[in-house]
């Protein structure tokens, strides 16, 4: 288990993925703009392409749904960019900056409807629960990655 802080007395830290649809519409830097632009200080970063194991032990949580398959397809098309997020109140803080998982219902200054096309395209990924946002930030990082 990687050995880190994930909440200190006044901040906590958030995992979050740009995936493969903002990625290839050359969105990552408008994206991390708007999160650093929101207060969010990245601690960790890193391009990478999701081997299918890997993307599949990742979204484990999801295998019964019948959308899986088509997940893991999309996730591993091309590379993420994932990050390590840090601020007051980040996982609520962030979560409500992605908005709604279907972009159509997410608000007007959120990432997903500024730069989501589907419910399964949806541009971004955030933690949500502080448990979760450990489990993914162990995930994907080794405690010497994180600053
Ligand atoms: P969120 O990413 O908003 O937490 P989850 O955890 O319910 O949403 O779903 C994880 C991912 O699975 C979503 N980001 C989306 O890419 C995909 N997904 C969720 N629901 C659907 C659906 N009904 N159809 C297609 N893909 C879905």
């Amino acid at each position: 288990m990687v050995n880190f802080e994930i909440k200190t007395m006044t901040k906590e830290l958030t995992f979050t993925m740009i995936k493969p649809d903002a990625v290839e519409k050359k969105l990552m830097a408008s994206i991390l703009s708007l999160i650093a632009n929101n207060g969010f200080e990245i601690i960790a970063i890193k391009m990478k392409k999701l081997k299918l194991k890997e993307a599949e032990s990742f979204y484990g949580i999801h295998k019964e749904q019948p959308f899986f398959s088509n997940l893991i397809s999309f996730i591993t098309r091309g590379p993420v960019v994932v990050a390590v997020l840090k601020k007051e109140n980040a996982v609520e803080d962030f979560r409500k900056l992605i908005g709604n998982t279907n972009p159509e219902k997410a608000e007007n200054h959120t990432i997903r409807k500024k730069f989501a096309t589907s419910i399964g395209e949806n541009a971004i990924h955030g933690s949500d629960s502080l448990e979760n946002a450990k489990n993914e930030i162990s995930f994907h990082f080794s405690e010497k990655e994180i600053f």
